[in-house]
């Protein structure tokens, strides 16, 4: 039995190819760090965006297909990490949009993402609140119909360049998760602006400042202090194709890696004669395989449209032991291949900067095991 059938596998070679193909020539002409647009137009050109949003091509994009947006995910970090987060960014900063935007917000908006035209952004952490997302403080203040926004985000997703970001607000004091509101702003509004920040690995992503920025009744994304589940809903789509990501990239380190011990020599044979190193590559690719069931096992169970607990609970777990599974399995990639690995513009050493930020955004490993534990201890009571 394979894991995906006939239909997903041809997808896959198709992405495959399309990514190689017209990916990533783009992304090595982009500049690191920076929103590359001619990449974002292309993903656009050959549908990519438009499958972020599942549906047929032909139909306006209404909902997410988690599994497709995972085969996505996995298929193209194979092929180039950074075409990888060019894309799941856009996704990110959007879907808040289309699950929870009026109609005119969505129309819009959503053409220009799919189109690759109007870059998204998702501002939800600020420098005091990053796993305590309710703890938010940025304010939005009433003024008439609508609402000014006052405070500052950071380590937001293709900031400051972005057309177009979800920002989520607090609307009543004191209230926690329930007074937060969550807005569609544009990046050339007035008193928005931004600087971009240099992380480990080369990604667009920034820090922004509102100063007095005024946003319409219409801007609201859902209802009114509710825009901590607008967060939530949309970070329970994304986190198990955070697991697919992280896949898609152990998998790249896993085939370099055993091409590499096949073929290098050292002690009268090649690397793969010795047992320590097939046994190691053994684990690595069960490892490897655990991660990819799970994050399949949380995208079809929001696909299905499991009890929400359970989307919950297998997305907190698939994104936990995905990420963490990379990380290793990169890491051990990188000691078989020994000092080669270490040399800048080594694929292992550019998996190793990439895999590392998957541990943290999103919600860091710890939360998923709290989110895990919280659903396990659900409805025991005290004997
Ligand atoms: N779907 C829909 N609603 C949800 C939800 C979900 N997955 N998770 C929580 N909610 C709702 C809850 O139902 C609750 O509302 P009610 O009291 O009316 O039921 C409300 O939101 C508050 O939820 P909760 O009590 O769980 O809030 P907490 O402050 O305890 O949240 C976690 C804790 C850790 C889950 C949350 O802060 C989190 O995910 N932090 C990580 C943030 C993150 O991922 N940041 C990265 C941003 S992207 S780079």
């Amino acid at each position: 039995m394979t894991i995906l059938d006939t239909e997903q596998l041809a997808y896959v070679a198709h992405v495959r190819e399309l990514a190689a193909d017209h990916l990533l020539p783009l992304v090595v002409k982009g500049v690191e760090g920076r929103v590359n647009r001619p990449l974002l137009a292309a993903m656009g050109e050959y549908g990519l965006l438009r499958d972020l949003f599942g549906g047929s091509p032909d139909a306006p994009p209404k909902a997410a297909a988690a599994l497709q947006l995972c085969l996505l995910r996995e298929t193209i970090a194979g092929v180039s990490a950074e075409a990888e987060t060019a894309l799941a960014l856009q996704g990110l900063g959007s879907y808040p949009i289309l699950q929870s935007g009026h109609p005119e917000t969505v129309d819009r908006w959503i053409p220009g993402v799919v189109k690759g035209s109007a870059v998204a952004g998702f501002a939800l952490t600020e420098p005091q609140a990053g796993s305590d997302a309710a703890g938010l403080e940025l304010r939005a203040d009433r003024d008439g119909e609508g609402w000014r926004l006052t405070g500052e985000k950071i380590w937001i997703s293709n900031a400051p360049e972005a057309d177009i970001y979800t920002v989520f607000a607090r609307t009543t004091q004191g209230a926690g998760a329930h007074g937060v509101t969550a807005f569609a702003v544009a990046g050339a509004s007035g008193g928005l602006s931004g600087e971009h920040l240099d992380l480990l690995s080369p990604h667009p992503i920034g820090r922004l400042v509102f100063d007095g920025v005024r946003v319409e009744a219409g801007d609201v994304l859902g209802e009114v202090d509710s825009g901590f589940r607008v967060a939530m809903r949309t970070l329970d789509l994304f986190r198990p194709s955070v697991g697919a990501f992280a896949v898609g990239m152990a998998r790249s380190a896993l085939d370099v890696t055993l091409d590499h011990v096949v073929s290098r020599e050292a002690y009268g044979g090649t690397l793969a004669d010795q047992q320590a190193v097939g046994h190691k590559l053994a684990d690595l690719a069960t490892q490897l395989e655990a991660a990819r069931l799970l994050v399949y096992r949380a995208a079809r169970a929001y696909d299905s449209g499991a009890p929400r607990s359970e989307i919950t609970r297998t997305a907190a777990m698939a994104k936990l032991f995905a990420t963490e599974a990379a990380q290793m399995i990169v890491d051990q990639c990188v000691q078989l291949h020994g000092a080669r690995a270490l040399q800048r513009g080594h694929l292992l050493e550019h998996l190793y900067r990439d895999v590392r930020a998957p541990r943290i955004y999103e919600g860091a490993s710890e939360v998923q095991r709290s989110i895990i534990a919280r659903e396990l201890f659900k409805g025991r009571n005290p004997e």
